[in-house]
């Protein structure tokens, strides 16, 4: 799991500057994401089902897992790798109960005690939200911080995911603090060349993980 969350796209068609979902993920393969979330905030049932199938024929043929984010019925409908779920969202046990044994499912945590409530669980990772803040999405929790990011990767028992003003200037620092990988909506989906941008993400988490000879 840790190798797969090295580079996480979380999209936002809203901030793709008029590129369709379809380009925007293309570009992002084609420059090393490692796993990809569907966030569709304001999409109709059917259209998320459409962008979700979609995608999937994209990611297939490269073995990249295509996550839901929330919504369970739609991973079901489309047969994705798995869902993400935040705090008041479905259930942990729930979810899994519908997605089965296989199925991904990442889970947002918010704060310590979400972390230890996490720890109790056998979610495939942990997302730690906000680490910095964002204007991408401003209703968020207090930020962690780098020493919060820290201290809750060191408190989790399952893989975790950075996520919340991750970019080229900030994603060194974060692998360094212990995070298996950063999750990108901006610094990815609004790039100018997203193919470039995202190479370069990738680039300093591998630098990173190579300097500190983590997995
Ligand atoms: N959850 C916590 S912060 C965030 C989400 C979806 C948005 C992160 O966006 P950006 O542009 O990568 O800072
Ligand atoms: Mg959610």
């Amino acid at each position: 799991m840790k190798d797969l969350l090295k580079l996480y796209l979380v999209t936002d068609r809203e901030l793709s500057r008029g590129r369709t979902l379809e380009e925007v993920v293309s570009e992002a393969v084609a420059g090393g994401i490692t796993i990809v979330q569907l966030r569709e905030k304001d999409a109709s049932t059917g259209e998320f089902v459409e962008l979700a199938m979609r995608l999937k024929e994209i990611l297939k043929p490269y073995n990249i897992p295509l996550i839901i984010n929330d919504r369970v019925d739609v991973a079901l409908a489309v047969d994705a790798d798995g869902v993400h779920i935040g705090q008041s969202d479905m259930a942990y046990k729930d979810a899994r109960r519908l997605l089965g044994p296989d199925k991904i499912i990442g889970l947002s945590v918010e704060s310590f005690s979400d972390i230890e409530a996490a720890n109790a669980l056998d979610v495939d990772y942990i997302g730690i939200s906000p680490v910095y803040g964002t204007p991408t999405k401003t209703d968020t929790a207090e930020p962690f911080g780098l020493e919060g990011l820290r201290k809750a990767v060191e408190m989790s028992v399952h893989p975790a995911v950075a996520i919340g003003g991750m970019n080229a200037a900030t994603v060194a620092e974060v692998m360094a603090a212990g995070a298996d990988g950063v999750a990108v909506v901006s610094a990815i989906c609004s790039a100018e060349n997203i193919r470039k941008a995202t190479s370069e993400l990738r680039s300093i988490v591998d630098a990173q993980d190579e300097l500190y000879l983590k997995n």
